[in-house]
């Protein structure tokens, strides 16, 4: 019942309800009977055989190795949130420059999957390594848990809601802060939102239990990033702003992106309020010197401490972190080594061990970690439908600068258009288009842009030579449309003015930020709205629905078809069963399916097939659509 549900929800066993736990924890109003829920579970898994292609053979995978806990260190590390709690973002950052050592930020649960599995990492396989984390990576700066692609990742593929996700770790993992990453006026989403929306999704994110907050702009427009700025240090948390590196500042291509553009950037942000600064180096561009003096020059003109980000696609970044270690980097983005390296971040384990005994040595215990890399090394095998093809080291990523995250995706993007066969001819795009719009900052959502571009570019068979004049026929992709409006943000060098009006058409360019131009957004009248799709809808879903309202839609009402399916099995959520396969699934404390398939049955003239299974001992058939 509806009382069940509420007393043996985890958030409510571990005492930590908060006022609006029952308003928006949808699962605790599943209250039709078990029978239901079970039928909509059989469903799902039912959705999924069927989606197969013909001959599909399902891998056969170990469960992954999880660490003894007798095994795990005791928690004895300063407790960071506490120091946040009690003396705000300056007792942290106070204490930040007094260490020695290099601290480390985990990225595992956020960045790494998102570079490597299309973002596809499920919160069960989160939540199941988050205790052991909590003991091991008790050393970390932080643990980059949400933000960037998994908000709309977690609604849009896997039917479930990234706000539980962050109850669920902030519960398993209350000793190390957590970090989130938010695109500015664009918060986790591809173009502005009213400034209404962006201030509720960081004050809840806040009030969830994200204590830093790694904001950044596309055009690195400081005004974009005003407003993130300011409600971060209104909740008390700690504002972690961004510049986005591009280019090369030994010597660069674009002499816009000089060493000098970026100390300048520096002391704006300081001047605006950022309590830590970041290097974002989301192309992984960042050669090993130029880290050496950019470090070394930020220090000249900022007290701030610096946070380095980097992705490895090149094979060059430990180097890179070596090189800004050196020059007094204060903190670095790593991941386990399991899901590290390539487009993810350096491997934390062999920066662990590079340190070894040097005046920065981290503390981390490289046993230890090694146990955090056996489970995600198991665990990644159930994901291997999302890995991306790239093997080996890519240098070719510095005449491409495309970013880790995107260069997993970029691919599958071109397939599904039926240009697999042309992909080297799309990166050669990518690279020509950044040319042509005079050296773009590629990041999101500006990346996807020049993606999308260069995808159009093939398409119409358009180079830099025929684009103006072959261009005044064609519409663009609306996510270039939207760039040249400004949609995105405002650029802070001028837009190549010729092509500018070729893909705006007569259209005239914003000369504001577009989100000063969007009517706020009414959360009583969206939550009344989705309280029509779900009666548990409340602030969370409508500030998610504000940003993705379609995503959200879909998903509040997947959660009337399938129920809430986020403790099955990563293998079966992503493959189904094979004939005669049995699983246990626990739907609610005390209550478990024991679910066996037994195979399909007739198929109906309506198109639909009979699927057979087994519940807890009982025949039971459902009735699925086949979509082939
Ligand atoms: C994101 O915006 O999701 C990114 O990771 C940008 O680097
Ligand atoms: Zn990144």
């Amino acid at each position: 019942s509806f009382l069940n549900n509420i007393l043996s929800h985890p958030t409510f066993v571990a005492g930590k309800c908060h006022t609006k736990f029952i308003e928006e924890t949808p699962s605790l109003f599943d209250v039709k009977e078990s029978k239901d829920r079970a039928t909509k579970v059989l469903r799902y898994i039912g959705n999924t055989i069927v989606s197969q292609e013909e001959g599909f053979q399902k891998p056969i995978l170990d469960n992954p190795r999880l660490p003894d806990p007798a095994s795990l260190p005791e928690i004895t590390a300063p407790n960071l949130r506490e120091l946040l709690r009690e003396g705000g973002a300056k007792a942290l950052t106070s204490w930040v420059k007094d260490q020695k050592k290099l601290l480390i930020t985990d990225t595992t649960f956020r960045d790494a999957h998102q570079s490597l599995l299309a973002t596809r990492v499920r919160t069960r396989d989160l939540t199941a390594i988050a205790e052991p984390t909590a003991h091991i990576l008790q050393d970390a700066f932080s643990l980059e848990v949400w933000g960037g692609a998994t908000f709309d990742t977690c609604y849009r593929f896997l039917h479930e809601s990234p706000w539980e996700r962050l109850d669920q770790l902030r519960q398993a993992i209350p000793n190390i802060p957590f970090q989130m990453l938010v695109r500015g006026i664009n918060g986790v989403g591809y173009h502005a939102y009213p400034d209404n929306v962006i201030r509720e999704f960081i004050r809840e994110a806040a009030r969830s239990g994200i204590d830093i907050f790694r904001i950044f702009d596309s055009f690195n427009n400081p005004e974009s990033m005003r407003l993130a700025i300011e409600t971060v240090k209104e909740m008390g948390k700690v504002a972690e702003v961004s510049f986005c590196y591009t280019d090369n500042i030994l010597a660069p291509k674009y002499e816009k992106y000089s060493l000098d553009y970026y100390l300048k950037l520096a002391k704006q942000l300081e001047a605006m309020g950022a309590d830590i600064l970041c290097i974002k180096d989301m192309g992984g561009l960042l050669r090993p010197l130029a880290a050496k003096k950019l470090v070394t020059e930020l220090r000249q003109v900022t007290d701030l401490p610096i946070h380095l980000h980097t992705h490895d696609t090149s094979g060059n970044q430990i180097a890179a972190l070596m090189m800004a270690a050196d020059a007094g980097v204060d903190i670095v983005d790593t991941a386990i080594s399991s899901m590290s390296s390539l487009t993810s971040q350096p491997s934390m384990n062999s920066l662990v061990t590079a340190l070894e005994g040097s005046d920065r040595e981290t503390g981390f215990d490289p046993r230890q970690l090694q146990k955090l890399s056996d489970y995600w090394e198991d665990t990644r095998k159930y994901y291997s439908g999302f890995e991306g093809d790239i093997k080996v080291p890519e240098t070719e990523i510095y005449r491409y600068e495309i970013p880790g995250g995107q260069y997993t995706n970029l691919k599958p993007q071109v397939e599904s258009l039926g240009l697999g066969h042309q992909f080297e001819e799309v990166k050669e795009k990518y690279s020509e288009v950044n040319d042509l719009l005079g050296g773009v900052i590629k990041v999101t959502p500006s990346s996807k842009m020049v993606g999308d571009f260069a995808i159009f570019m093939v398409q119409n068979k358009l180079d830099r030579n025929n684009i103006l004049e072959r261009g005044k026929e064609l519409t663009f992709p609306r996510s270039v449309v939207d760039y040249f409006k400004g949609m995105m943000g405002q650029s802070t060098f001028p837009l190549p003015q010729e092509l500018s009006e070729v893909v705006l058409k007569g259209e005239k360019p914003l000369d504001t930020l577009p989100s000063k131009l969007l009517p706020p957004a009414d959360f009583d009248a969206i939550v009344e709205k989705l309280r029509k799709i779900n009666p548990a809808a409340g602030l969370r879903q409508a500030i998610a629905y504000c940003l993705y309202p379609q995503v959200v839609e879909d998903f509040l009402a997947g959660y009337e078809t399938y129920g809430d399916i986020s403790q099955m099995p990563s293998d079966i959520f992503f493959y189904g069963m094979d004939r005669g396969e049995s699983m246990e699934m626990s739907i609610e404390e005390g209550k478990t399916l024991m679910i066996k398939y037994i195979g399909p049955g007739e198929r109906n003239d309506d198109g639909t097939l009979e699927l057979q299974f087994e519940l807890n001992g009982s025949r039971r058939n459902v009735l699925i659509r086949d979509p082939h």
